[in-house]
């Protein structure tokens, strides 16, 4: 238990995958008193005070007057910003918990190792019956470059430090990165790009980071360069994806996102060689240490505080 000062305070809950059961539990544990709410059944509107929320229906939280905080339920908040009808005034709150934050540098970190031994091409050469003696550069030979270093970008540079890979991270204001280059802005891109030969995305999807992962960003990469998208599938230009496959510009693409999820069973992507798709799930909020994380923002703010991971609404993330 976290707190015993959320009593009376009602949540409403709306969450995907039918995990309203998992998180009334997951709140249970971290603050018994917390009155939580379903979406299907949230009784007296007016005492709703927080709303806990992935993807609502567009105008939907203008429902309850007394709202003092939306916190997603994941890490982005596209699903919300993109509401023109959001309640004014109202924080928003990312998702920052610590085994989402773990989740997503083990992907990171699979992935990229994954391509740093060229397994792809040690797996195609079981499948022939082929003695491969492929030599690959150690990690410190080998650069990863991270769009996107917050959170979970941080993370993940931290997880492939400790193999010594050449790391570099590209984000919009400038960042002090001790342990790799740092670039940032349109100005700092192709001098990323130039050095990158495993590109992993962990951007917020915002109008400026829209289309980013797009053929002209692949062609300021070294040719037969790896991607991993584990941000948003509209980070993506798929068409563009295929072009570079196809090419030899880009050897190799793991997308954890798309710009149709689930990603439609007829899509090219599914069965393309040197495409590896996974289904939204790079990494998962887990509930028990979520709430924990959400209940201390619910003390903060009763307290007078401002909450943590507030979304700047005019960047968008
Ligand atoms: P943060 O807000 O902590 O970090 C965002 C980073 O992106 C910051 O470094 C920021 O720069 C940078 N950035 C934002 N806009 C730009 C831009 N225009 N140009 C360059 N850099 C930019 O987010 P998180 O690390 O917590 O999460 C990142 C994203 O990962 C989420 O928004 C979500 O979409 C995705 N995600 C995907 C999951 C999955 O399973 N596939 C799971 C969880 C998250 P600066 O530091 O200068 O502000
Ligand atoms: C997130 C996600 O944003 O799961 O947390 O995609």
């Amino acid at each position: 238990m976290v707190s015993s000062t959320c009593e009376l305070m009602a949540l409403i809950i709306k969450s995907d995958f039918a995990r309203d059961v998992i998180w009334r539990e997951a709140f249970q544990f971290a603050s018994p008193e917390l009155d939580c709410r379903s979406w299907q059944a949230p009784g007296d509107l007016s005492e709703i005070e927080y709303a806990f929320v992935w993807k609502p229906e567009k105008g939907s939280l203008r429902r309850f007057p007394n709202l003092k905080c939306i916190f997603s339920i994941g890490a982005g908040v596209d699903h919300l910003l993109g509401d023109v009808d959001l309640p004014e005034g109202v924080p928003v709150v990312r998702m920052v918990e610590p085994e989402l934050t773990r989740g997503m540098s083990e992907y990171v970190a699979l992935h990229v190792l994954r391509y740093h031994r060229d397994l792809p091409a040690l797996q195609q050469s079981q499948r022939a019956r082929q003695w491969n003696e492929l030599i690959t550069p150690t990690a410190p030979h080998r650069r990863v470059g991270i769009m996107g270093f917050g959170v979970l970008g941080q993370a993940a540079a931290e997880a492939l430090r400790v193999f010594g890979f050449d790391l570099a991270c590209w984000s919009r204001t400038a960042k002090d990165f001790p342990g790799g280059e740092s670039f940032h802005g349109s100005d700092g891109l192709v001098s990323f790009l130039a050095r990158t030969e495993i590109l992993v995305c962990l951007l917020p999807l915002t109008p400026e980071t829209e289309g980013i992962l797009n053929r002209d960003l692949f062609a300021s990469m070294p040719r037969g360069a790896w991607l991993i998208n584990a941000a948003r599938g509209g980070h993506q230009v798929e068409e563009d994806i295929l072009e570079a496959l196809q090419s030899g510009q880009l050897a190799g693409a793991t997308l954890d996102v798309f710009e149709t999820e689930p990603l439609p069973k007829d899509h090219v992507f599914w069965s393309h060689p040197r495409i590896t798709v996974t289904a939204h799930i790079a990494s998962v909020t887990q509930p028990r240490s979520a709430a924990v994380e959400v209940v201390a923002n619910i003390v903060r703010i009763e307290a007078g505080e401002p909450p943590l991971n507030t979304v700047d609404m005019g960047a968008g993330y």
